[in-house]
């Protein structure tokens, strides 16, 4: 692990010691202070005022108990999260996940994320995130409805347009959020659409929301191989995951000239080199909420592989969109001796520690999710812009404003740096240039 700087270290000793078991916390801690090195030795004036304690420690923390009815009349009952970590840039903001391994540490250290990344956009947005331990897989649409129900039932409290606005993230899409939505709307008498986003076209949503994690994902792809005179025409490409960001992924990247040769789910991955059939993902896994097993039995030639690991495909870009440390050293070696170049994350923190300093030592080119998945946020940040007008924008305008922003949070990126002595690192930059737009903010709040 690289040291870290003198008045850094303590620091990363005392946030160890005070949440304790919280691995995936720790390990984007780390990431991100093991990047200040630099700039507490610039700027001592944010060690002084104590801007990285105090952005350490989550601004609230709130859990609570989700019970509800399944559809056998059993009561069943959850966990619920929400991490409002820092609001120095603007109300709290940040998704739900809803996944059985969802735990206190899994929301800080996406919400801890969500700080840097929020900044990232440029956008007033300050950084969340919350879920549940809830398996939505196998649940039918009345027993998701119940539970979102129960969940809102307390989480409307804590939520408002300048106070806390969630949106979606792993489980939860377009039928939880709308079932959110409503109870919410039901329980405040108040059709306050900027509170969430994600929402659906016809009650307040926005344009190009569904798709832009994956299409942010890709514009900045594309910027980073128009960095070295290069395009995704052409390119082979490997994306992991088959739900929102990795869909959204693959249409662009088709769109644009690249063939994506794989895609997968927790079950394993498929192969095709004609290049995935989007329109057969998009059935499988938003049409019967199926597997991507089911993938090969209506496309001759692709074949399904249970075990193993889908970054053994060889690819030119390898686009990690399913989950936390899904590409780990050994996978980031199989890419590299396949000769991969670009590597982008669409998920958050999908690759581990050692994958990245692997892809470093062998000069590809990285970009960490807090800058290549920014924008799923950035245009939720759009959503509630046109709510707050009372407006509604049209899709090109929005994909455009969308395209924008990407390239400025890889312009800042590869600034930021330049500027602090790691030129093309976009690790670097992306930490940095987070970090110090929240940390002047709360320089100019003091002690609050
Ligand atoms: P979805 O629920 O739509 O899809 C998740 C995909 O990842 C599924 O294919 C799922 O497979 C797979 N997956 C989930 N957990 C695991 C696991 N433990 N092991 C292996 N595969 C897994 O979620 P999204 O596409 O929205 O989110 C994907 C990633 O992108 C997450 O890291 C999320 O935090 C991040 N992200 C999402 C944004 C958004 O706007 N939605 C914005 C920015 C980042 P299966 O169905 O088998 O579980
Ligand atoms: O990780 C993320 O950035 C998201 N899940 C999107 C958050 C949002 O508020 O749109």
């Amino acid at each position: 692990m690289p040291e870290l700087h003198d008045s850094l270290s303590p620091l990363f000793d005392e946030l160890l010691a005070r949440n304790p078991g919280e691995r995936e916390f720790h390990q984007a801690a780390r990431e991100v202070l093991e990047s200040l090195g630099p700039v507490v030795a610039m700027h001592p004036e944010y060690a002084d005022a104590e801007v990285l304690r105090m952005l350490c420690e989550p601004e609230r923390q709130i859990i609570f108990r989700i019970p509800w009815v399944d559809d056998r009349g059993r009561v069943q009952v959850n966990r619920g999260f929400r991490v409002e970590f820092n609001s120095a840039l603007g109300p709290y903001k940040g998704g739900l996940r809803f996944h059985p391994s969802v735990n206190l540490g899994i929301v800080k250290f996406l919400g801890f994320e969500q700080i840097f990344k929020n900044a990232l956009t440029g956008l007033p947005i300050g950084g969340a995130k919350g879920g549940s331990d809830f398996d939505p897989k196998g649940r039918s649409d009345a027993e998701v409805m119940r539970f979102c129900q129960s969940l809102m039932t307390e989480l409307y409290r804590h939520m408002g347009e300048y106070t806390d606005v969630p949106a979606g993230d792993i489980g939860v899409g377009g039928r939880e959020l709308g079932y959110l939505f409503g109870q919410y709307k039901r329980i405040t008498n108040r059709y306050e659409s900027g509170t969430l986003t994600g929402k659906g076209l016809s009650w307040g949503g926005s344009q190009v929301r569904t798709e832009a994690t994956g299409y942010g994902l890709v514009f900045f792809v594309q910027e980073m191989l128009a960095a070295q005179g290069g395009s995704l025409d052409g390119m082979r490409v490997v994306v992991s995951g088959s739900g929102n960001v990795a869909i959204h992924a693959i249409e662009k990247i088709t769109q644009l000239g690249g063939t994506v040769v794989a895609c997968s789910d927790s079950g394993g991955y498929v192969v095709d080199d004609q290049g995935i059939d989007l329109d057969l993902v998009k059935e499988i896994k938003n049409g019967r909420r199926g597997r991507i097993s089911e993938y090969p039995e209506a496309r001759p030639g692709s074949r399904y592989i249970a075990d193993g690991s889908i970054w053994d495909v060889a690819c030119d870009v390898a686009l990690p969109c399913a989950t936390q440390n899904e590409l780990d050293e050994a996978s980031a070696g199989a890419l590299i001796r396949n000769g991969c170049t670009v590597v982008a994350e669409g998920a958050n923190m999908p690759c581990t520690p050692g994958a990245i300093r692997l892809f470093a030592e062998h000069g590809l080119r990285f970009a960490p999710g807090k800058a290549a998945n920014a924008g799923g946020v950035a245009t939720s940040a759009l959503e509630m812009q046109q709510n707050a007008s009372r407006d509604a924008w049209p899709f090109d305008y929005t994909e455009a404003r969308l395209a924008g922003i990407m390239r400025g949070v890889h312009e800042r990126c590869l600034t930021t740096a330049e500027t602090y002595g790691s030129p093309g690192s976009y690790v670097a930059g992306a930490n940095i240039a987070g970090f110090t737009r929240v940390a002047d903010a709360m320089l100019a709040f003091g002690v609050v």
